[in-house]
């Protein structure tokens, strides 16, 4: 059953990414956990006032530099990234080269297959990692995540993750790959640990980083070696939790006291 959205519902944008994902559930691309994760998702972007912040535009500019630099990048595909920005995965991975590689937490043959098939009709030219081809081992890793495509994931120097769970992130970390994470929790895991973290909704991120890579990449190697050299993740992220900060004290300072001062009574 789909519901019908107005246009004009000031929530019409959220509410059709929701059914996007409950149709994709349906179609057997999302997994049951995404629509979950999805909620936690949409609740982390209304705190951020559902725009892209100053400092995920830096962690954008940063994250398509590292992608234009690396030898061997490599974009993961789980079922939410394959919902809600499969477009925009082949066409940054036409701008910078990347292999796509689907990597699911709930692994199944079927699951993979139907997101290679959404990303070639898109015009996708090799997507790795399905079936058989995921036989390689990222070692430390306990999900189902840790099997990887040898051509692609294993020898890979920077991996974007989009919507991701934390253990790979460590993982992929600790074997020396770059990783570049989206995720709207600035506090989650792998927010935390990435190497450029972009705080924002894959939705809106995702566009952003096809036109970024596209404009960085006519600028050339000196633009993005110096402009990985000044960027510091940690001090970034901190900053997307101060707009955070910002955003809840300007909007509590709009309302009235929460409060009831002594001897005042609520009007009835
Ligand atoms: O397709 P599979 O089998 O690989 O499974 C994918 C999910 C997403 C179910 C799996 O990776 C998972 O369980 O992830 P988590 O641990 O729920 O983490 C997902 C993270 O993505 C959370 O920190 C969410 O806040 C964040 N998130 C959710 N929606 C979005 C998002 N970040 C950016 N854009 C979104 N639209």
């Amino acid at each position: 059953m789909t519901a019908q959205i107005p246009s004009n519902h000031p929530r019409a944008e959220s509410l059709r990414a929701r059914e996007r994902l409950i149709s994709q559930y349906e179609e057997g691309i999302v997994a049951r956990s995404g629509l979950i994760a999805h909620g936690r998702g949409e609740a982390f972007d209304y705190i951020l006032g559902e725009k892209t912040t100053r400092s995920s535009e830096k962690a954008i500019v940063a994250a398509s530099s590292m992608l234009l630099m690396a030898k061997t990048p490599v974009i993961s595909v789980n079922g939410n990234a394959a919902a809600l920005a499969a477009s925009d995965i082949v066409k940054l991975s036409r701008i910078t080269g990347a292999k796509i590689e689907v990597n699911l937490f709930y692994r199944s043959v079927q699951r993979e297959r139907k997101i290679k098939a959404v990303l070639e009709k898109l015009g996708a030219e090799k997507v790795y990692g399905v079936g058989k081809d995921a036989s390689a081992t990222i070692p430390e890793l306990g999900s189902q995540r840790r099997r990887v495509d040898p051509r692609a994931m294993l020898i890979a120097d920077v991996v974007l993750v989009p919507l991701e769970d934390g253990d790979r992130t460590e993982a992929l970390l600790k074997i020396g790959k770059k990783v570049i994470a989206i995720d709207l929790n600035p506090l989650s895991r792998t927010a935390q640990q990435a190497s450029v973290t972009i705080v924002d909704n894959i939705m809106r991120a995702m566009p952003k980083l096809v036109e970024t890579s596209g404009q960085l990449k006519k600028q050339g190697r000196k633009k993005w070696e110096s402009t990985i050299a000044h960027f510091d993740n940690r001090r970034n992220l901190k900053d997307s939790i101060k707009s955070i900060e910002k955003r809840l004290l300007d909007l509590s300072r709009q309302e009235k006291s929460l409060t009831l001062e002594e001897g005042e009574k609520l009007e009835l």
